[in-house]
């Protein structure tokens, strides 16, 4: 999977830490933090703000779709 990402996004990395707790690997795609220099952003989601997590066919374009997705498709822990 790849995830659309900037290091300073907190939202960001509340997903990168739940992708490392879940053990996931996945492709990081780091944007610029201009928004409108994030053509590839836009391309895939429809809209410019990271993070994007694209998995498969599915894409999801906000941390508060992100986590649940990843949780309900990769967790084993409830939360
Ligand atoms: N997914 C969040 C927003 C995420 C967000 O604001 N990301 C920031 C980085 S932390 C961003 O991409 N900002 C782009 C900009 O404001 O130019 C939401 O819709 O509530």
């Amino acid at each position: 999977m790849k995830l659309y990402d900037l290091d300073a996004c907190p939202y960001c990395k509340m997903v990168r830490d739940r992708l490392d707790e879940l053990k996931l690997s996945y492709e990081k795609v780091s944007v610029p933090r201009d928004r409108s220099q994030r053509q590839e952003v836009f391309d895939v989601s429809g809209q410019w703000t990271v993070p994007v997590l694209v998995d498969g066919d599915v894409m999801l374009d906000d941390e508060e779709k992100i986590l649940p997705y990843l949780d309900q498709k990769y967790g084993t822990v409830a939360r």
